[in-house]
């Protein structure tokens, strides 16, 4: 603990130093935006109708572009990046921080919220703790995007997690790699930029995603099935660099915020239609959509058990606080 605080102090430090020796690397009028995932899938165009929205409304005052599929950043970066101001803004998603701050991972807990409207509700009761959590990490959020409910990829067919032992799983955070592992199956980490080659070369024969990560990475070239899940929606936070949104003039923000309220209500709205069509689609290309079998079912349950124990414990009273408020 006192490590890991010394050593974030540290790199604070550092990051300071750099900045008195460089100077920011972005200005008031000009943020590059760093997304991890493809620009038209619906979260990454999100972000692109925002950054339109807000160069448009602030009459050119402040320009975003967005660059999206980890071109400026890696996602699993972007959360640094635009917590030292090397990116003014990023999108990411932000389960995979978890270990960073409990509630972090809170809409990565199986079987909290199991459809859009519980997933919408537990943000709404964690929004103060997310953005008060991000603020003592030097960043302010502006909006969220939700992820369609997560499901399991596979080359095979699996009634049971007996089938998924041994099966190589790629994992997108430690959440993901967490449910792998007690499934028994073997984990890997990867962007979703590297989906493609883990399972071409066979690093990869399984993961738990989404319709919409399905579809632009033609999953059907890899695997025969998607067991739905739903057993979480996990989000993407749409953040800026604390230094870069004090930097704003009060009209500017009050742009941002706008857009980020008709960004928000647009992207979660999307999402079920969304989820819809990249389902057809992925059906209309050979996968076999299938809802996952009872007996899947129950285990990975249990799995979300264990999950849900260890996150409350880590997430002492804040979290005991949004549990309790939470009524779906
Ligand atoms: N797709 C992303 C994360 C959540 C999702 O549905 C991915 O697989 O990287």
């Amino acid at each position: 603990m006192r490590h890991r605080h010394m050593a974030g102090t540290f790199s604070r430090a550092m990051v300071i130093l750099l900045a008195l020796v460089t100077g920011p690397v972005w200005s008031a009028e000009s943020w590059d935006m760093a997304a991890a995932y493809p620009a038209k899938d619906y979260i990454t165009s999100s972000y692109i109708a925002f950054a339109k929205g807000v160069t448009k409304h602030s009459g050119g005052g402040l320009k975003i572009k967005v660059h999206p599929s980890g071109s400026l950043v890696k996602g699993a970066e972007i959360f640094n990046a635009v917590e030292s101001g090397r990116v003014a803004i990023g999108g990411l998603i932000i389960g995979a921080h978890a270990m960073e701050d409990p509630v972090f991972g809170l809409d990565t807990v199986p079987f909290l919220a199991t459809d859009v409207d519980a997933a919408w509700e537990l943000y709404q009761v964690s929004k103060n703790a997310l953005a008060y959590a991000l603020k003592k990490r030097n960043m302010h959020l502006l909006f969220t995007a939700v992820w369609p409910p997560q499901g399991l990829f596979v080359n095979k067919e699996v009634a049971s997690l007996a089938d998924m032992k041994g099966v190589k799983f790629r994992a997108y955070d430690n959440n993901t790699e967490r449910v792998a592992r007690l499934a028994g199956a073997i984990p890997i980490q990867t962007e979703a930029t590297e989906i493609k080659q883990a399972f071409s070369s066979g690093a990869a024969e399984s993961m738990i995603s989404s319709s919409a990560t399905g579809v632009f990475y033609k999953m059907w070239e890899h695997v025969e099935y998607f067991y739905e899940g739903n057993a979480w929606y996990p989000k993407s936070v749409v953040v800026v660099n604390l230094d870069a949104w004090n930097g704003l003039d009060g009209i500017t923000k009050e742009v941002l915020v706008e857009q980020a309220t008709i960004a928000e209500k647009a992207v979660w709205e999307a999402m079920v239609p969304a989820d819809d069509n990249y389902k057809k689609t992925m059906t209309y290309n050979g996968i076999k959509v299938r809802p996952t079998r009872s007996k899947l079912r129950k285990e990975f349950k249990k799995i979300g058990e264990t999950l849900s124990r260890e996150w409350a414990e880590a997430a002492g009273d804040t979290g005991k606080q949004i549990i309790e408020d939470f009524d779906p």
